[in-house]
């Protein structure tokens, strides 16, 4: 650890998360949705595409992830991040990326069959992240996207979040402490055993976020897993940026309204709200209310009810806020839904 990072840790403790005088970068990427015309190359602005869908074919550029969850409802299926400024790609090992002078988006795609399971991919692939980023000038892991397939497959501790869980920490390993990214686990359903990981890194710390009618994911009780999952409720990547973490009907650390998919939403937005007070009473440049800067991926487990689900987030939430519909597994059997949200400018 090198003595800059550790007077910054030092002036972070003493300051408390979101204070006003933290770092702040310089500038950050900025969020989009949008439909991507099958075969136009990229603009040389994008730092990540990831498109969404069943039939979402590779490309060659390093920026591009495939991501077979079906998207529901919109159509629109590509989320954008563009940068500030000029946009350097590259591969390492398995990593491959692009980064402005401030952030950098970054895939890794592991085949389970040639690391022996789940687990061992994931602490391959967090080991690799981990180690990429003490290398590199952007040592701080914001923000964490995770797809696999068949989530929930697996009895007790076998169950393969629990074990994804289990290798994410080992390869996150101690020495971050508990300052996790924030994060969002989902399953899909193609039967690739593909494990796909896209996530945001910056020069400058974040401030991680809980959320005070939740108990923090990475001290959950020993009954949901051998290793708590390593992730922070959300993160104030900026004074006006703020990224908030896979959400579901869990208040403390049991799951609301088994079967009800009506409940669960409502209690999900609840959570939403809570992390974005949270957000704002720390960090007031951030928006207090949802807007047209807010984008939504509302995780689906029963596709079917998108059209039903659609029109009880219009009746909740402001016009404007974007959404995308995805039809996915979740990370506890009696989900039906989980939330996450990019609040930003
Ligand atoms: C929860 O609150 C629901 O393991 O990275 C949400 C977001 C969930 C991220 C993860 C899991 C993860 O526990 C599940």
């Amino acid at each position: 650890m090198d003595r800059g990072h550790r007077i910054t840790a030092v002036e972070r403790a003493r300051r408390g998360p979101g204070s006003r005088d933290r770092p702040a970068p310089a500038s950050v990427p900025s969020v989009d949705y949008a439909v991507l015309a099958a075969d136009s190359p990229l603009p040389p602005d994008v730092l990540l595409a990831v498109v969404f869908g069943d039939s979402a074919a590779r490309r060659a550029d390093p920026r591009y992830l495939p991501v077979r969850l079906p998207a529901l409802g919109s159509g629109c299926a590509a989320e954008l991040w563009r940068a500030a400024g000029r946009v350097a790609t590259g591969c390492e090992g398995p990593i491959r990326f692009a980064a402005d002078a401030e952030h950098l988006a970054g895939i890794i795609e592991l085949d389970e069959r040639r690391h022996g399971g789940i687990a061992a991919a994931a602490e391959r692939a967090y080991s690799a992240i981990s180690r990429f980023h003490r290398a590199s000038g952007y040592r701080h892991l914001l923000r964490a996207w995770n797809y696999f397939d068949g989530i929930n497959q697996g009895r007790a501790d076998e169950e393969r979040y629990k074990q994804f869980c289990v290798g994410r920490a080992a390869g996150l390993g101690a020495h971050r402490g508990r300052r996790y990214p924030a994060a969002t686990a989902i399953g899909r359903r193609d039967g690739a055993p593909t494990l796909q990981i896209y996530w945001l890194a910056g020069r400058t710390p974040g401030a991680p976020l809980e959320n005070p009618r939740q108990l923090s994911a990475f001290r959950y009780p020993r009954r949901y897993g051998p290793a708590a999952p390593s992730f922070s409720r959300a993160m104030l990547v900026s004074e006006r940026l703020l990224m908030i973490s896979g959400t579901a009907s869990i208040v403390g650390h049991a799951s609301r309204h088994p079967g009800s998919l009506a409940e669960q939403i409502d209690e999900t937005l609840v959570n939403l709200e809570s992390v974005l007070e949270r957000a704002t009473s720390v960090q007031p440049g951030i928006p207090a209310r949802w807007g047209e800067r807010s984008l939504l991926k509302v995780y689906l487990r029963d596709g079917t009810s998108a059209a039903r689900v659609q029109a009880q987030l219009a009746e909740r939430l402001p016009r404007g806020v974007r959404y995308l519909i995805l039809e996915a597994d979740l990370c506890r059997s009696e989900l039906l839904v989980e939330i996450d949200c990019v609040h930003g400018p």
